[in-house]
C-alpha cells in the first residue's frame, strides 16, 4: 500500500509559462491521485468487502428479519450502501461556502452549483461520477442500483423532492462522492416550507458518510440555536466529524485567533468529545487570498483537507469492518433481549381478547413495564455490559408499537453463538487480510483460530432449525 505522501494531490496551481516563479497562492482546481498500488489495493478491497457482504447477508440479515429487528433499531442494510464509494457530508449554516468547496474539490463549474452570498442550495445533493454533466431528481435517484440512495424512501416521498444527484466527470469523484445540503437557517425560517426534518435526513446521512465536514464562515461565527440542533444529531458520528473554518483569508491574524479559539469552545460544547476536533483553517475555493498572514497554514490545511479525502478510500474498508461488528453487536443484544421478552410472555393477555385487555395491545403494555426488569435479566443472563444496551426508552417507545409478539423468537443459543462467531472468527479472519499489522515474530504455535476454517464450514451447513414462532 502506498504511503499518504505518494497519493497526496497537489493543490497548488500549475506553474504558468509566462511567471517563471509559480505563485504558491492555492488556486486552481484539486489535482486527484491514484497510485497504481492504489488500484490494486482497491481490488484486494473489493474481495474482503464482497466476503463481508457475504457473511452479513448470511449470517446475519435472517436474524434480523426473524428478530424484526428494523422495527427496534434500523432498517437491513442494501448491498448498495454496503459498495458505495465513501461518502463526504458537508453541513454548515448558510453561506459558509459549501457549495463553492465543492466546485473548488471537483473543479466543475456545473450550473446546478447555485452560489450567492445569501441562503441558495435547496436541495441535498449528492455530487457522483458520471461521463457526462447532468441531473437526476430526487425519486429517479433513490431508485437507480449505481447510487446507495434506496433507503431514502423511508425518510418519506415528500423529502425524494428536495433530493438530487448531480453527475460531474470530474476524477475526484471517481473515488469518493460528495453530499452538499441547504444552508442551514436561523429561526423560523428554518422549518418553514420544509416538508421533512432536516435533522432527521442529516442523521441518516451522517450514519452513512465515511466523512462529515462542518463548514464555519470565520467572517460571522454566530453559531445559531437551528445549527446547534443539527450538530447534536451529528453527536454519535462525532469521531468522523472535521470542521472547516472556512473564508479564514477574510478576516486579519489577531482576528482569526480570536474566531479559532470561539470555534473550538463552541464545538466541544456540544458535541461533547474529550479530544480536540481537527479544524482546517483556509479558504476553500479557487481564488487567491485577501490577507496573507498566515498563508502557510491555508495552503497546508488545504493540502491536509485533501489528504484526508484521499486516504478515505483506503480507510473507508476497515470503518466499514469496524461498524458491521458495532452492528452485530447490537443485534446480538436486541435478539437476547427480544427472545427473552418471548420466553416469558405472561398467559392471560394471550388468552384474553382484545376487548378485555388481552391481545397485542395487552402484551404491548406487559412488556413496556417489563423492559427495566429484562434488561437487567439480560445482562446477568448474557453478559450483556450495561453500556451496549440500546436506549431504554427509545426501545420502549419501539415495543409499544409492536404487534407481532406472537412472531418473536424463543431463545436459541445457536442463533446467539453464530452472531459470536462471525465477530470472533469470520471477522478477524477477514481483518487479516486487510489490516495491514504484521505478524508476530516467534508465535506460540497452535492458535484458536486456526480451525476457524473448519467451523465456519460447520456453521454454513448448519441448515437453520425452524424455530416454534406461533404460540
Ligand atoms: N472569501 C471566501 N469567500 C467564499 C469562499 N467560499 C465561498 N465564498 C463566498 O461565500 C458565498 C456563499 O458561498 P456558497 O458556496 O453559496 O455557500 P453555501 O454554504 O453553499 O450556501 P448555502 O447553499 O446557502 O447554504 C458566496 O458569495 C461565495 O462567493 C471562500 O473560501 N472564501
Ligand atoms: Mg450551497
Amino acid at each position: 500500500m502506498s504511503s499518504d505522501c505518494s497519493k497526496l494531490a497537489d493543490c497548488s496551481p500549475p506553474p504558468s509559462s509566462s511567471s517563471p516563479t509559480p505563485d504558491p497562492a492555492p488556486s486552481g482546481a484539486v489535482v486527484w491521485r491514484q497510485t497504481e498500488e492504489d488500484s490494486k489495493a482497491d481490488v484486494a478491497s473489493r474481495e474482503v468487502l464482497r466476503r463481508l457482504w457475504q457473511l452479513y447477508a448470511e449470517m446475519v440479515l435472517p436474524i434480523e428479519h426473524e428478530s424484526h429487528y428494523a422495527h427496534f433499531a434500523a432498517p437491513p442494510m442494501t448491498a448498495e450502501e454496503f459498495e458505495a464509494k465513501p461518502q463526504v457530508l458537508l453541513v454548515g449554516q448558510y453561506s459558509t461556502g459549501k457549495t463553492s468547496m465543492v466546485k473548488w474539490l471537483t473543479g466543475c463549474d456545473s450550473r446546478h452549483f447555485d452560489i450567492k452570498p445569501q441562503p441558495s442550495t435547496d436541495k441535498f445533493m449528492a455530487v457522483v461520477h458520471g461521463e457526462e454533466e447532468k441531473l437526476i431528481k430526487g425519486n429517479a435517484a433513490a431508485v437507480l442500483p449505481q447510487l446507495p440512495y434506496q433507503g431514502l424512501a423511508c425518510l418519506g416521498n415528500s423529502f425524494l423532492s428536495s433530493f438530487q444527484a448531480v453527475v460531474c466527470p470530474a476524477e475526484i469523484l471517481k473515488d469518493i462522492t460528495l453530499v452538499d445540503t441547504p444552508g442551514v437557517l436561523s429561526g423560523s425560517k428554518h422549518r418553514i416550507g420544509r416538508s421533512y426534518n432536516y435533522a432527521s435526513v442529516v442523521a441518516w446521512m451522517a450514519e452513512r458518510a465515511d466523512l462529515v465536514l462542518l463548514t464555519f464562515d470565520a467572517h460571522k461565527l454566530d453559531i445559531s440555536d437551528e445549527f446547534q440542533e443539527v450538530m447534536e444529531v451529528l453527536r454519535p458520528h462525532a469521531d468522523k466529524v472535521r470542521c472547516v473554518l472556512n473564508k479564514a483569508d477574510q478576516i486579519d491574524a489577531k482576528n482569526l485567533v480570536r474566531v479559532y479559539g470561539a470555534l473550538l469552545w463552541n464545538v466541544g460544547k456540544v458535541l461533547r468529545t474529550p479530544e480536540v476536533a481537527r479544524v482546517f483553517i483556509s479558504s476553500f475555493w479557487d481564488q487567491p487570498y485577501r490577507f496573507r498572514d498566515h498563508q502557510q497554514l491555508f495552503d497546508e490545511d488545504k493540502e491536509a483537507i485533501i489528504q484526508e479525502l484521499n486516504s478515505l478510500p483506503r480507510t473507508a474498508l476497515l470503518r466499514k469492518i469496524d461498524s458491521m461488528v458495532a452492528r452485530i453487536s447490537r443485534v446480538k443484544t436486541h435478539l437476547c433481549i427480544v427472545s427473552h421478552l418471548r420466553d416469558n410472555l405472561p398467559m392471560l393477555p394471550r388468552l384474553l381478547p382484545a376487548v378485555a385487555g388481552g391481545g397485542d395491545r395487552g402484551l404491548q403494555q406487559w412488556a413496556c413495564q417489563q423492559l427495566p426488569k429484562v434488561f437487567k435479566e439480560v445482562q446477568r443472563l448474557h453478559g450483556v455490559s450495561p453500556g451496549d444496551l440500546p436506549d431504554l426508552e427509545a426501545y420502549r417507545a419501539r415495543l409499544a408499537v409492536f404487534e407481532d409478539f406472537s412472531r418473536l423468537p424463543a431463545w436459541d443459543a445457536e442463533d446467539s453463538a453464530r452472531l459470536q462467531h462471525v465477530m470472533e472468527v469470520d471477522i478477524p479472519n477477514l481483518m487479516g487480510d486487510v489490516g495491514g499489522v504484521s505478524l508476530v515474530r516467534n508465535p506460540l504455535g497452535f492458535h484458536p483460530r486456526d480451525d476457524a476454517e473448519e467451523r465456519a464450514s460447520w456453521f454454513c451447513c448448519q441448515s437453520r432449525k425452524r424455530r416454534r414462532t406461533e404460540y
